[in-house]
């Protein structure tokens, strides 16, 4: 990976756009925040960052993250020297802002997704890095740039949430190796731990308990999964973000190999999120159009939400679990 070309084309390019996905999470968003803090510390450059749907509120301590901008309000025809997509598996995630990217003069594409096309003209993509806070750390360590704690809060958060909390599979001693130099810069562990962990919403709580009341068991309880209708989150007011941390929640059970939420979409048609224990669910996910990684993954399917459920269930079947 061609790291002193990374560290030229962000030096010499003058107006720099930082793109994170659709739904974001506290991988796509540290790692947007931490690359800003780290060029502005370094090269005294100030990014645009753009956020293509709503930002979860509980990320709203990361540092810079008030200066993420929606797509909305962008232009579109506008032409960026350098367009950094971080932590974007496919382009479809960016939705719109594809265009932007497209028209850039030079585009680079920081992840860690194994189903990762390379899109870019330039990549950094490690499919054994736990997040891409881990990718880019070593990007910045390579570069010889400083990391100063804004950075380093932003790029922990991400390691911290896409590995929830040091616990999944893809937590390796690389993972602690860089977590530990964050924390020697000066992060403190109990004071994200509690920002990202401890400040989930009244509504969160009561909402994902009524969706876990409902859920259903099969194959000797190695299969749950629930379905989210759209007046279920009216009835509590629940936002997208109310789903962070439901599927995981089924997956906690002994019992439980492979677990999905389905949720029916405001047109009509059906996103699946699903985590395993031992099944690939990003080769089930794929088989739908969706993809992601070995035991957490998710995909969109165009069917009304108990068609979509039976469909993945039918997948699920020809699978070992
Ligand atoms: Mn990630």
């Amino acid at each position: 990976m061609d790291y002193s070309k990374l560290n030229d084309i962000i030096k010499s390019s003058k107006n720099i756009l930082i793109i994170s996905h659709i739904n974001p999470d506290g991988d796509t968003l540290g790692s947007m925040c931490g690359l800003y803090s780290a060029i502005l510390d370094n090269y005294k450059k100030k990014c645009d960052m753009m956020s293509i749907s709503k930002i979860p509120d509980v990320y709203s301590f990361l540092p810079h993250l008030n200066e993420v901008k929606n797509i909305e309000d962008y232009d579109k025809s506008r032409e960026y020297d350098l367009v950094i997509n971080v932590d974007v598996a496919s382009l479809d995630r960016i939705c719109d802002a594809k265009t932007l990217f497209d028209k850039a003069k030079f585009r680079v594409n920081i992840d860690h997704h194994k189903t990762n096309s390379a899109y870019g003209d330039l990549n950094f993509i490690n499919p054994d890095a736990s997040s891409t806070g881990e990718v880019l750390f070593n990007c910045f360590s390579e570069m010889g740039w400083r990391v100063n704690l804004d950075a380093a809060i932003c790029l922990y958060t991400a390691i911290l949430t896409d590995t929830g909390s040091f616990r999944f599979d893809n937590t390796k001693p690389l993972t602690f190796d860089t977590a530990g130099k964050l924390v020697e810069i000066g992060v403190q562990p109990s004071d994200i731990y509690k920002k990202v962990y401890e400040s989930d919403s009244k509504t969160l709580v009561m909402f994902q308990a009524h969706c876990i009341s409902k859920a259903k068991f099969l194959d000797n309880d190695k299969i749950a999964y629930t379905i989210v209708y759209k007046k279920d989150m009216e009835k509590f007011s629940a936002g997208d973000d109310c789903m962070e941390g439901l599927t995981e929640k089924l997956r906690a059970i002994v019992t439980t190999r492979i677990a999905f939420v389905a949720k029916e979409m405001k047109n009509g048609g059906t996103k699946v999120s699903m985590r395993s224990k031992f099944a690939d669910v990003a080769e089930i996910c794929e088989i739908f159009g969706g993809g992601g990684h070995k035991f957490a993954a998710g995909c969109t399917i165009k069917a009304p939400v108990e068609e979509a459920a039976r469909k993945v269930l039918e997948e699920i079947s020809k699978h070992e679990l």
